[in-house]
């Protein structure tokens, strides 16, 4: 049978109330590449699932469609969302989809432009906040307590039964859990969803290795950070809604949580690239925290031998500003065969 989306195919292992009202763009269902030449570089068996493959781009739309199914489907009209850019896009075209208004709050200036540029394209009402992303989602939480408008953030539960698929999909395509999972953690519904996902469907329990940004590193501090900054600004974020929760997915999976810089986040995400998968920097901090772990690419580490996924959350195309930021901006010729073969024979 044809693929039917998230809700169709793994709808029995989520609690999502009766009135849900399918509303899917076929999200899911997203490869776990192998990745040959990095698994030996690193001595493991290290595979990428790639959540930039969803319709709006990132691992949000797992979510988002059961947070919309269940909205659509108990009549409610406005949904809002804070976002460091990835869950205003999902929510924009799940709102869209549903015909509901979607209403996004993004702190001023520190959106990549592909998630900005999807946002208002699919429709939503988006609004800069002079503020970081967690004053954002202060703001929504208020505004939902006092107002019929639901809030689609990963405070809502069925955010998180919809983002354990992913957990589901990756037994399914290796047959048991991985040992390793390796994923950047920000507002941490990710993690926990992952946890719950596999600790659901018992095929087995990956130690989870969760990686935040050096400027925005609060569950490695153990304190919130004030003014979180990073070149990843999807996990931009210093007060993560569900903290609690990624600890516990960390210590209960023998896991841990870590950081690393900018620097380290950008070589993980060239060097994803250079084996053919580009993902938008904060998607690349999976591989980064792996790679800081391992002490270098080579080296005995906990991870040999090992069956490693690395969680890749949102697409390259998200985030154009890289290109002045991380690799050389490509050589400017006059429009001559002269100038051409010249150029390439040097
Ligand atoms: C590409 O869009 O928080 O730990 O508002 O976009 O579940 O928050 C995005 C987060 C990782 C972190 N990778 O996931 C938002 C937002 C990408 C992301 C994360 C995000 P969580």
């Amino acid at each position: 049978m044809t693929y039917q989306g998230l809700i169709h195919r793994y709808g029995r292992y989520l609690e999502l109330p009766s009135h849900t009202k399918n509303i899917s763009l076929l999200e899911g269902n997203t490869p776990l590449i192998p990745m040959p030449r990095l698994s030996k570089e690193f001595g493991c068996e290290l595979s990428v699932k790639f959540e930039g493959l969803n319709p709006s781009g990132s691992f949000k739309d797992r979510g988002m469609t059961a947070a919309v199914s269940e909205a659509v489907g108990r009549g409610v009209q406005t949904v809002i969302c804070a976002s460091t850019g990835n869950t205003a896009a999902s929510a924009a075209a799940y709102a869209s989809r549903a015909g509901l208004r979607a209403i996004v709050l993004i702190p001023e200036g520190k959106v990549a432009a592909g998630k900005l540029a999807g946002a208002i394209t699919y429709g939503a009402e988006v609004i800069q906040v002079q503020g970081s992303f967690d004053d954002a989602l202060t703001l929504v939480v208020e505004i939902t307590q006092k107002t019929p408008i639901v809030l689609v953030n990963s405070i809502n539960p069925f955010r998180i039964e919809g983002q354990k698929t992913a957990a589901f999909e990756i037994c399914d395509d290796l047959g048991c859990a991985p040992d390793w999972l390796c994923l950047p953690v920000g507002n941490a519904g990710n993690i926990t969803s992952y946890w719950a996902g596999f600790k659901q469907y018992q095929k087995g329990l990956p130690r989870v290795l969760g990686v935040q940004a050096a400027g925005a590193a609060p569950l490695v501090l153990g304190h919130p950070v004030d003014k979180p900054e990073t070149i990843a600004t999807a996990i931009r974020i210093g007060k993560p809604a569900r903290g609690e929760q990624a600890l516990e997915a960390a210590q209960q999976s023998n896991g841990k949580i870590i950081a690393v810089t900018d620097a380290e986040i950008l070589s993980a995400q060239r060097i994803l690239a250079s084996e053919g998968v580009w993902v938008e920097p904060a998607s690349a901090a999976g591989l980064a925290g792996l790679m800081a772990e391992s002490g270098s690419r080579s080296a005995k580490h906990e991870a040999r031998d090992k069956k490693v996924v690395v969680v890749c959350t949102g697409h390259g195309m998200k985030d154009p500003s890289i290109i002045t930021e991380s690799f050389q901006p490509p050589k400017i010729i006059p429009a001559n065969y002269e100038a051409l073969i010249g150029l390439i024979e040097k």
